[in-house]
């Protein structure tokens, strides 16, 4: 039987538990061949002090020409944190280039969290990250992202399950077909992913269990299981569960080491479960 494929464009955190060292591991367990595009080499996330950065960008072009020469083609294009409008154009173009019938575009469209962008990023970058969300199949902003890409206030907690429809219905005008609200919270108990599909105007909400804690990466492991789960064939509000269920466990397999682990979760610890759950 053919292999699915992913391509993960991306960047290499070195240390830091996010991006590519993420997505590689956990795309990778349940069976699906995982392509990599770096798009930078950090010795670490951005929120370590002093961390490096090289930038790939002109490696963009050479990689994916060679990869058009040979033909090659991905079940699913998958970008996450991306470093410059240059960076977000190449995507659009990448996009372009590969997307095939069948082929799911699923944009995480890193920018921010807690009300606050990540470290240099802009609101033009903003406006043009909700540009290339156009071109997805599946979005996965957390409260944070949409606001900035919508243009509109960050209300923290306390909002309504009617504003959340809002927010979706205001999401998918942005063109993608499948919006996934991550972090959305109704009460202290619980923390999950509200879904709406612009076709069917479908709404559903799904959330776990609310752990008070805040750990890097975690937007990182649900994009990542994620996509795996919808690569795999499971639906889509069906992968947004799996994904839920998952980032849940690798957090709770990191809170006894809280402070000495804040730059990430023991997602290590989880994949074997993960695999024999749903590798099938
Ligand atoms: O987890 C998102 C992410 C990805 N890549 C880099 C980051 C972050 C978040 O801070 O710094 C380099």
């Amino acid at each position: 039987m053919k292999q699915k494929r992913t391509v993960a464009i991306n960047d290499i955190s070195c240390m830091g538990k996010c991006s590519l060292t993420v997505a590689l591991p956990i795309i990778s367990s349940l069976g699906i061949e995982t392509i990599v595009l770096p798009t930078a080499v950090l010795s670490a996330h951005t929120a370590f002090e002093g961390f490096t950065f090289c930038d790939l960008t002109d490696e963009f072009t050479p990689v994916t020409e060679h990869w058009k020469q040979r033909g090659e083609q991905f079940d699913c294009i998958y970008s996450g944190y991306l470093g410059s409008q240059r960076q977000i154009d190449l995507v659009a173009r990448f996009i372009d280039d590969f997307k095939g019938d069948t082929t799911k575009v699923i944009i995480d469209p890193v920018l921010g969290d807690h009300g606050r962008l990540y470290k240099n990023f802009t609101q033009d970058f903003a406006d043009s990250m909700a540009k290339l969300c156009s071109k997805a199949d599946v979005i996965t902003p957390n409260l944070t992202e949409a606001s900035f890409m919508l243009g509109t206030e960050y209300k923290g907690e306390g909002y309504t399950e009617e504003y959340i429809k809002e927010l979706l219905k205001k999401l998918a005008g942005l063109g993608a077909k499948k919006i996934i609200l991550t972090g959305v919270s109704f009460d202290e108990k619980r923390l999950g992913v509200a879904c709406y599909d612009s076709l069917t105007k479908e709404y559903t909400y799904y959330a776990g269990e609310r752990i008070e804690s805040m750990f890097h990466g975690t937007g990182d492991v649900w994009a990542s299981s994620f996509t795996a789960a919808y690569v795999k064939g499971y639906g889509f509000e069906e992968a947004a569960r799996i994904a839920t269920d998952f980032t849940v466990e690798c957090i709770k397999a990191t809170i006894d080491d809280k402070d000495n682990h804040w730059y990430g979760v023991k997602f290590e610890n989880c994949l074997a479960d993960f695999c024999i759950k749903y590798a099938k």
